[in-house]
């Protein structure tokens, strides 16, 4: 389609690659800095290597607009330290904060991804340091991953009860974290009693829920089907797992790690706990079986 043509990758292989000469310290802090940021998993060596020389360090006094709403999009950064904060003016109207950022996260990839204007204006909060990575290395080594990923994960995400309530760019940045991952029949994704890590969104199959009764024996509570979610829990509550989730044929699971779940369903906690509620008010009523789907 047309507007996926606007968005590929240059296949152009006569760049030329931009080396930024950098001591050990500073590849070190790259590191770090990009370690747990999802647009740079499944880089090979090479990617890797060509990301991490192309990238400059920008030291930021706080109060500096790092970004300019409207304004043209020539890099994309990376947070080594301090914080920022995201402002978006709509019509003319006062901006208004959406979002800030602290080490670890990235900001600026819109405008680059689409050639568009910047979409909101970025304000250091403190003396800050950033890495800056150019326009044409980022749509050469980062976007074709990510572009691919928000694509493949879009639809689906819509189509999910819990994040309906999300602005499109917020159901983005949850498509930049998630990762699929299959089940066979009756394989257990999470058991009760175990630490809970992860938070699960069902994008086929079915699932089974399972406590165990008074008497010992596994009372089935519920049963999850495409666009249903479990796991939150442990997460919301920093407690074991209550329950075990069974797969019920062949299952596929977006999953997103306990950081990411925190950082990104923030907007959808509310929901999610009231969900929460309904479990409670479900089996104060039906004792632990015979509990029926939850929606
Ligand atoms: P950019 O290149 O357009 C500004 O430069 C950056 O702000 C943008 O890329 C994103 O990286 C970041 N909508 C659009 N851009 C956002 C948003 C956002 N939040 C951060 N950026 N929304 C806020 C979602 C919490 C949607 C508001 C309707």
């Amino acid at each position: 389609s047309v507007s996926a043509e606007s968005i590929a990758p240059s296949q152009n292989q006569d760049y030329v690659k931009t080396v930024i000469p950098k001591s050990n310290a500073q590849k070190s802090r790259i590191q770090t800095s990009i370690g747990n940021n999802f647009l740079f998993k499944n880089l090979d060596e090479d990617q890797y290597n060509d990301v991490v020389n192309a990238m400059a360090e920008k030291q930021v006094a706080s109060g500096t607009n790092v970004i300019e709403q409207g304004g043209v999009g020539d890099y994309f950064y990376v947070v080594e330290s301090g914080t920022f904060d995201c402002f978006i003016s709509k019509d003319g109207e006062p901006p208004i904060k959406v979002i800030s950022y602290e080490a670890g996260g990235s900001f600026g990839e819109l405008a680059l991804m689409y050639n568009a204007p910047r979409a909101a204006t970025i304000v250091a909060t403190s003396n800050a340091v950033l890495w800056a990575l150019d326009r044409v290395t980022f749509r050469r080594i980062l976007m074709e991953n990510t572009s691919r990923k928000r694509r493949m994960y879009e639809a689906f995400l819509e189509e999910v009860p819990l994040l309906r309530s999300l602005k499109p760019y917020e159901r983005h940045k949850i498509a930049d974290a998630l990762e699929s991952v299959y089940y066979e029949d009756q394989n257990i994704i999470v058991r009760e009693g175990d630490v809970g890590d992860s938070f699960y969104i069902i994008e086929s199959g079915e699932a089974r829920v399972f406590r165990t009764g008074a008497d010992g024996s596994q009372q089935e509570v519920n049963y999850l089907m495409r666009g249903g979610y479990f796991g939150e829990l442990a997460l919301l509550n920093d407690a074991p797992r209550i329950a075990t989730v069974r797969a019920n044929g062949r299952l596929k699971c977006a999953t997103l790690g306990k950081k990411a779940f925190t950082r990104l369903l923030g907007p959808v906690l509310d929901i999610l706990q009231r969900n929460s509620e309904n479990y409670h008010a479900i089996i104060n009523q039906h004792g632990t079986s015979g509990i029926p789907q939850s929606n």
